[in-house]
Order: structure tokens, then C-alpha cells, then sequence
């Protein structure tokens, strides 16, 4: 590591203080971890969500509680990760975001970032959308963090669901603590899972075969979920679970809000219960077409998307990320021409309001004044669905 230098720049646990209140599932302290840029004069941060399933019921989350010991407790969390992909410092590998600061917070708490309830529930805490808040809290105590001028809300499956619920939450969190406004835009892949009729019946004893409906009624029991409000009202009161569904939450969302999504999603596949390792039938094929035809269907809603067809689940932290393309266009590239648009809109609606509280570092170039407004991209450039599925 020191021959490389400051090259290899891994990232910092910092786990919250004994005086905090939340917990990890088993009652273990959370945290997050850090790598901040090599450039002082970086204001753009990014703040990653693992992914990782959930538990539902005391099976579920025994068995997680063996299996995957790190989702549950924070008592072996390494003090410091190398992290690849969208987190990756290297320009090669991740042009658009080598340079940001950039957060990672372990998931502990097994209810998609979404619990709220401080006590616990069969012995377990879920606090999912506490330990959010709690992270924010505690970044907005670095100075380096204060004088952030924008912040991308990543996260990936599980993760992603995270961002779809806590977004515009965490958007107002950093709004109140930073008394000015700055751009909070999320990136979500492969989180966006649909209440499609499952290929077959199952009883739901393991979560891998569990359909998304059954298995978010069965958490949301343990979980005490908090959900955004507009969402919740919309659905009433027996079908607020639908809120964890990207097709159902999206239109809700306040905050900009990115889809990357495999129009034959893995995880998908697998808890609608097609056995990709048997022969084929006809049947099955006609299946997957149907349920990939929904997906794509649903993502047309999407102000910002990238829906490949490969099958396969959680791109954005790997390193081949860029390699995919839609239509022959990366995934980099989408994703640049969507900030485009979204910087060039966030200039003019600025221009419109009284001058906010400036934030000058002595050193750095003044980023925003005087520079040329770019063209604006064209809505095709980063709606990108591909068409691998038969539609109507
Ligand atoms: C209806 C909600 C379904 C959520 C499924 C989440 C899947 C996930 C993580 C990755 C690593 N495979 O989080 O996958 O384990």
C-alpha cells in the first residue's frame, strides 16, 4: 500500500459513538465508511447503500444471523475496504465519480432501510432509516462535508430500495442542517422489483424464494416502516407495501431520481420463481418475455434510465460497470448526460432566486461562475430502455 501510495486510498470505518442510540440488528453499534477526495477542492459527495436482502420472520433472521453475520452485527466490520465501481478512485475504471468524497454505510439492520421503531421487535432492533439519519447527522459535523455542493444518493438492490425510500427524507435532513440548497439526486440499480404474478407457488421459507409482495407484507410486520407520506396516502391503508416497489414510489419522489435496471434482474427471476437451471420450455421463455416486457413497460415512467438486458444483478459497484451499453451508449455516458441535464436545470431555477449563502474556498477555482452553460442533452440521451423483450 505505501509503494502505491496515495493511489490506493481505501476507505475509513468510523463507527458511531457508545452514546448513540442506533443499533445493528443485534444490538451492535453501525456506522460508515469514508474516502474522502484527494482533491481539496472536491464538493461533490456520493453516499452509497449496501445491499443484501432483508429478514422477514424469525427464520429468516436466525438464519441471516448465521449465514451472513456481517448484515446483522457490526462486531467484525474490518476497519478499512477497498470498494470498486462507482466507488472506485481511479479515473480509468470510474470517470464520472473518481473524484468525489465518497460514504459507504453498511447494511445491519435487514428491513431495506426502512425501519423506524427505536425498541425492538423479537429481540431485534430494525432501525434501516435511523442509522440514515444518524449518518447525515454525524457528516454534517465535518467541515469538509458542510461546504458540499452537491450530494448523489447510490445504492444498489436492497440499497437501492433504501434510496427510493429515504430520499427526499435525507434531501430535507441535509436542506435543515445545511440552511442552504444544494442538489440531492439519487442513482438506483437494480432495486426496481415488481408484483408480477410468480411463475410458481412457493411457501415462502427462504427469502431467496419469497415473491416481493409476501415478503415485504411479512417484513413490514417486524420492520415498522417508515415511508413517505404522499406514497402511503395514495396507496391506503392495506397497500402501502406497494411503496417498496420502484414503479409504485417513483412518481411520488420530490428528488431526481436515476434507474438502472436489468430487464431480467436475477434476484427478480429468482424470488418470481423461474428455475433458470432447468431445460426450457416454451412456457417458461414466454414467461420471461412477459415479465421483462412489464419491467420495461414500467421504466417508460422513468425521467433517467438505463435497462440493459443482460441477466444479472448489481452493476454499479463492479469494475466492468462501463462496459455496459444500451443502443451502443455506456452506462458512463448516460449517466453524464442526465447530470447535464440536471446541472443546466438546477442554474436556472437558482437564477430565479434571491443569491444564497455563498461558499468560497481559498485555493479553488470558482466552479459555477462564468462558465458557459452547456447544451442541454436530449431526453433520448438518458432514457435509455433496451429492446430485447417483445412489447406491444
Ligand atoms: C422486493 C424487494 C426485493 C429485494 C431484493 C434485494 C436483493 C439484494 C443483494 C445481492 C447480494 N445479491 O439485495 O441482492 O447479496
Amino acid at each position: 500500500n505505501s509503494f502505491h501510495g496515495r493511489r490506493y486510498q481505501h476507505f475509513q470505518l468510523k463507527k458511531f459513538p457508545n452514546s448513540t442510540n442506533v443499533r445493528c440488528n443485534d444490538g451492535s453499534i453501525p456506522g460508515y465508511y469514508t474516502r474522502l477526495s484527494q482533491s481539496k477542492c472536491s464538493r461533490k459527495w456520493l453516499i452509497f447503500l449496501e445491499g443484501g436482502w432483508y429478514c422477514f420472520d424469525d427464520n429468516t433472521c436466525q438464519s441471516r444471523k448465521r449465514t451472513h453475520y456481517d448484515l446483522f452485527s457490526s462486531e467484525f466490520w474490518s476497519s478499512e475496504r477497498q470498494l470498486g465501481g462507482i466507488l472506485s478512485n481511479n479515473e480509468r475504471i470510474n470517470p464520472g465519480f473518481y473524484d468525489f468524497n465518497a460514504v459507504y454505510i453498511p447494511y445491519c439492520s435487514s428491513d431495506l432501510w426502512s425501519g423506524k421503531r427505536w425498541k425492538k421487535t423479537k429481540g431485534l432492533y430494525f432501525h434501516g432509516s435511523r442509522i440514515l439519519d444518524a449518518v447525515i447527522d454525524d457528516l454534517s459535523k465535518n467541515n469538509r462535508f458542510k461546504k458540499a455542493k452537491s450530494v448523489d444518493f447510490v445504492g444498489s438492490s436492497a440499497g437501492g430500495i433504501g434510496v427510493l425510500l429515504n430520499i427526499d427524507r435525507i434531501a430535507r435532513r441535509i436542506k435543515k442542517s445545511f440552511r442552504r440548497k444544494i442538489p440531492v439526486n439519487g442513482i438506483v440499480d437494480s432495486a426496481w422489483f415488481l408484483d408480477y404474478p410468480a411463475y410458481r407457488q412457493s411457501n415462502c421459507t427462504h427469502i431467496y424464494d419469497c415473491p416481493p409482495e409476501t415478503a415485504i407484507q411479512k417484513g413490514m410486520s417486524l420492520w415498522s416502516p417508515r415511508i413517505p407520506r404522499r406514497c402511503k396516502r395514495f396507496q391506503g391503508p392495506n397497500k402501502q407495501w406497494r411503496c417498496f416497489m420502484g414503479h409504485v414510489i417513483y412518481r411520488h419522489l420530490k428528488n431526481p431520481v436515476f434507474i438502472i435496471q436489468s430487464l431480467f434482474d436475477d434476484a427478480q427471476l429468482q424470488m418470481s420463481k423461474v428455475p433458470i437451471l432447468e431445460g426450457g420450455s416454451n412456457q417458461k421463455f414466454s414467461y420471461i418475455q412477459q415479465l421483462g416486457g412489464f419491467a420495461a413497460q414500467t421504466l417508460r415512467q422513468a425521467k433517467g434510465v438505463f435497462a440493459h438486458s443482460c441477466v444479472d444483478h448489481e452493476i454499479l459497484t463492479k469494475s466492468n460497470w462501463a462496459y455496459l451499453s444500451v443502443n451502443n451508449q455506456g452506462l458512463h455516458q448516460t449517466l453524464a448526460y442526465w447530470k447535464l441535464s440536471l446541472a443546466n436545470k438546477f442554474k436556472r431555477s437558482k437564477q430565479k432566486l434571491p443569491r444564497g449563502r455563498k461558499i468560497v474556498q481559498k485555493g479553488c477555482p470558482n466552479s459555477d461562475k462564468n462558465l458557459p452553460q452547456m447544451k442541454d442533452p436530449s431526453p433520448r440521451q438518458f432514457q435509455l430502455i433496451d429492446s430485447c423483450h417483445i412489447s406491444q
